[in-house]
């Protein structure tokens, strides 16, 4: 073997094991439960809002909305114990906002596999996009039909005057924005959930 060959071949074997676990956004799959399709999750900045295995379809119906991500390498390789702290949760149009990063439970199983169960910390609405996954800061481009709803109306990340007005103009003027339980209807339910999340800001 000469010298350039012996390089490319020790080169070969570094490169290898370390693609093994370098996750390829393209291929990762984020998935969310059977059935759970248009769910919508309503949340808080202190993170007390709905956990996404109590979402609710349009008609205020219950559903487990719980997303997972498969992550995988360039062969399509499950990557296990992927760190959680470098994957996150965002909307497609970044209509969604959260207090820091919308990390996943735990780092990936043995099947490259990691799921978003909690309640998320944020606020403002991604009632018209995806629910999308972010790993090493690159976009998966596969996304997920759940979406998000906030007593943080304005997406400032605090329930405060300014949501209350909004809030209340949805009483007189329907907006899915303040229909926190998809039942179409903004009434005494909603505002319930609302009244309980006043005050709450970012921990
Ligand atoms: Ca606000
Ligand atoms: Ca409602």
């Amino acid at each position: 073997m000469n010298r350039c060959a012996c390089l490319v071949f020790t080169l070969a074997l570094i490169a290898v094991p370390a693609m093994a676990n370098i996750p390829f956004p393209d291929l990762c799959v984020l998935d969310n439960a059977a059935g759970s399709d248009g769910a919508v999750v309503f949340t808080n900045p202190a993170g007390g809002g709905n956990m996404l295995s109590d979402a609710r379809l349009t008609g205020g119906v219950p559903v487990d909305a719980t997303l997972t991500l498969t992550v995988v390498n360039s062969e399509g390789d499950p990557i296990a114990n992927y760190p959680a702290s470098d994957i996150w949760l965002v909307s497609s149009g970044g209509g969604l906002v959260t207090c820091g990063l919308a990390m996943p439970g735990a780092a990936t199983d043995a099947n490259g596999q990691t799921s978003w169960v909690a309640g998320i910390a944020g606020g403002s609405n991604s009632l018209a996009e995806d629910a999308q996954a972010i790993i090493g800061s690159a976009p998966v481009p596969n996304t997920a039909a759940v979406h998000f709803v906030g007593a943080d109306i304005t997406g400032d990340l605090a329930v405060n005057l300014s949501d209350i007005t909004l809030f209340t103009q949805t009483l007189a003027a329907y907006n899915a924005y303040a229909d926190f339980n998809n039942d179409q209807v903004v009434n005494l339910s909603d505002i319930t959930v609302f009244t309980q999340a006043i005050g709450t800001a970012c921990p």
